[in-house]
């Protein structure tokens, strides 16, 4: 399996964000990458550039509207004489309009984003324009005849909408590899996604299509962010009735609770027999974690690995979260060399 990476992740640097009452770095750094990048190289997995995927693909998943605010953003705040975090402070909540967009900067942050732990540096578009590439060309390797290709995204991306963003997320890079998946060869895709977080952009993406089935696993809702999406009750609609499933979990849930919803999650997608599975793959599940409350251990990482294997589908993994940042590359190479068949 290759890996494909892009150096430009690490423009986007330095944000701060709204956390418990306090701003603080956020927890979503480069170091991530770098961790998992070098454990990658010990495991002598190939790691390649993304290709130069023209920006049009993005629209195929995200408002264009949505995509040209991302880009100027940064540049509208400084023009606007503002100094500290690109962060929204006010949001179009229940009895508020949704419908007008505001032309000033503060009004458009708010209209866009659902939290404020997604700051926007100078250098957050062109990295995540860097991890949607790497994605899609992960998509691209696998609906070329390649059996699995793994995107070391970074931002991450399952918590971005067609339109918003947050969650440290500002594209939907397993969103776009499902759907470039589809463009390609593919009539039907699934997407699990086994981040600690309920992968709310991406359920919204896909949520009246019958082409893509998303099943996620995550903590519940009811105490864990994103708070407001992710329960087991919301199933899809219109077409893609009964092509959502979610899994949401006890804080505190470890090994036995876990394989038991992964065996469903399995179960589910065997039964709606896709193409091809894209695999958002937050590692933040961990029991050492700093912001989420699942009990997983190192060694439960090849087991979630070899299971997936098992499906026997053409797989695209893309790097979501996981903020234990010593053993972040262990983790996932974990996960990657059991999926390619190799013992832990
Ligand atoms: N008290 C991903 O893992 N802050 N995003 C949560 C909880 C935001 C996580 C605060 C967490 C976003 C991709
Ligand atoms: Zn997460």
């Amino acid at each position: 399996m290759k890996a494909i990476h892009s150096p430009l992740h690490a423009r986007h640097e330095g944000g701060m964000e709204l956390f418990r009452g306090q701003l603080v770095p956020t927890f979503e750094t480069p170091e991530r990458i770098a961790v998992i990048l070098s454990a990658l190289e010990a495991a002598h997995i190939e790691v390649t550039a993304p290709r130069d995927i023209p920006e049009s693909r993005l629209l195929r998943v995200h408002d264009a509207e949505f995509v040209t605010f991302l880009r100027g953003a940064h540049a509208r705040w400084q023009a606007e004489g503002r100094q500290g975090n690109v962060l929204p402070s006010g949001f179009p909540a229940r009895g508020l309009r949704r419908d007008r967009k505001p032309s000033g900067i503060s009004g458009a942050l708010g209209y866009y984003a659902f939290d404020a732990s997604t700051p926007i540096v100078a250098g957050t578009w062109e990295a995540a324009f860097a991890a949607a590439r790497c994605a899609m060309t992960a998509a691209a390797m696998v609906s070329e005849g390649e059996a699995a290709a793994y995107a070391l995204c970074r931002p991450p991306g399952h918590h971005a909408g067609r339109s918003t963003y947050g969650g440290y997320c500002y594209l939907n890079n397993a969103a776009l590899a499902a759907q470039y998946l589809l463009d390609e060869r593919c009539r039907r895709v699934s997407v699990i996604d086994i981040d600690y977080h309920h992968g709310n952009g991406t359920q919204e993406i896909f949520w009246e299509r019958d082409d893509v089935q998303f099943v996620s696993l995550h903590g519940t809702p009811d105490t864990e962010y994103p708070w407001f999406l992710g329960y087991a009750d919301e199933r899809g609609e219109g077409r893609g009735a009964g092509h959502t499933l979610n899994l949401p979990l006890p804080t505190g849930t470890g090994w036995d609770g876990y394989q038991a919803a992964l065996g469903t999650a399995l179960d589910a997608i065997r039964r709606y027999a896709p193409d091809a599975l894209v695999v958002s793959l937050g590692v933040d599940t961990f029991a050492g974690d700093p912001i989420s409350a699942f009990k997983l251990q190192r060694e439960h990482y090849p087991r979630i690995g070899g299971l997936l294997a098992g499906l026997a589908l053409p797989t695209v993994l893309v790097q979501e979260g996981g903020y234990a940042v010593a053993e972040i590359g262990d983790i996932v190479v974990g996960v990657l060399g059991a999926f390619a068949g190799r013992p832990a």
